[in-house]
């Protein structure tokens, strides 16, 4: 099968309406066994770990032991392996991008998030825009899946619309927790993005995005790749202008910030918790869009009927 480097126009206008979409086949099986493999020694250098470190995030909720590694997140995958870091210079990736956000794209960040079989972990309800604000919303993020992606083993999930929204809170008693709460939204309205292993989830850094958990006896392998418009300034600053250039892949670096008129809220003032990773700051939340494996199921069939 034929890999595509080109959304048509109907994509687009979705992207566009809804602020997200998903595409298949935009990687091949070759590619994704590759990366199944590399991800596959990575789990198993994780075995051994009894708590997270800068590179591990584990899902001890799922198991994690010496016996059977449960690794929940490798952050920054990219600086890790070149593997990794091909997919996410991947020219007919950069190519779809580049009808989204046009010519000047940055890689803003890589995490390859992982749902173990019967229990991995569901991400609460949050936008990308929540946690990293900028002078212009020509943000975006690329899920490339290495497994099938169904509403059983915790596909992502995004309210149609929702990146046309005001700025969402994410906070709880006064501090960022990275989800925004239940009243803010209608889950009913969520729509699951269904894909093949090789194919991609486009979202808009202003969607409310979330996904249950895996309740299948299937992995959900998902790597998350964030790329932004050089001109697309975080409101936090870019401490280092080397970085900052290194990881412009198509087009020329600016120093000349674009303002559009976005609506902004900081992640201010941080939890008193301190958090690794979004998985950790959001068992923060006091309570969960995804209390109980039952809640996941009822989403699930309301989902199906759709
Ligand atoms: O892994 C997922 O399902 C979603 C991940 C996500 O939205 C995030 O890590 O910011």
């Amino acid at each position: 099968m034929p890999t595509t480097n080109q959304l048509t126009d109907e994509q687009i206008a979705e992207y566009r309406k809804n602020g997200f979409i998903g595409v298949n086949n935009v990687f091949s099986m070759e590619e994704v066994e590759e990366l199944r493999k590399v991800t596959e020694e990575f789990v198993q250098q994780s075995a051994e770990l009894t708590e997270h470190n800068e590179m591990f995030d584990l899902d001890f909720a799922a198991g994690h032991s010496p016996e059977t590694p449960k690794l929940r997140r490798i952050t920054s995958p990219h600086t890790r392996h070149p593997v990794y870091e091909a997919a996410s210079r991947k020219e007919g990736l950069l190519d779809i991008i580049e009808q989204l956000i046009g010519s000047n794209i940055k890689l803003h960040h890589t995490k390859l998030n992982m749902k173990a079989p019967g229990g991995g972990a569901q991400v609460e309800w949050h936008t990308d825009w929540g946690f990293y604000p900028a002078t212009n919303d020509d943000i975006l993020e690329i899920g490339l899946t290495f497994d099938d992606m169904e509403i059983e083993n915790g596909c992502l999930m995004g309210i149609p619309g929702s990146h046309t929204w005001p700025a969402l809170d994410h906070h709880q008693d006064g501090y960022f927790v990275g989800a925004v709460s239940e009243d803010d939204f209608d889950m009913e309205e969520a729509v699951p993005i269904r894909l093949k292993a090789g194919g991609v989830s486009i979202h808009h850094v202003r969607t409310l995005h979330g996904s249950a958990p895996n309740i299948s006896d299937r992995p959900r392998r998902l790597l998350l790749m964030g790329y932004q418009a050089a001109d697309a300034w975080p409101l936090r600053g870019v401490p280092d202008w080397d970085k900052w250039t290194q990881d412009i892949l198509r087009g020329e670096p600016t120093n000349e910030p674009r303002l559009e008129k976005v609506p902004v809220r900081m992640p201010l003032p941080p939890h008193p918790r301190e958090a690794g990773s979004i998985f950790e700051l959001q068992e923060n939340l006091k309570k969960s869009h995804f209390a109980t494996e039952l809640d996941a199921a009822g989403i699930q069939q309301q989902q199906q009927q759709q």
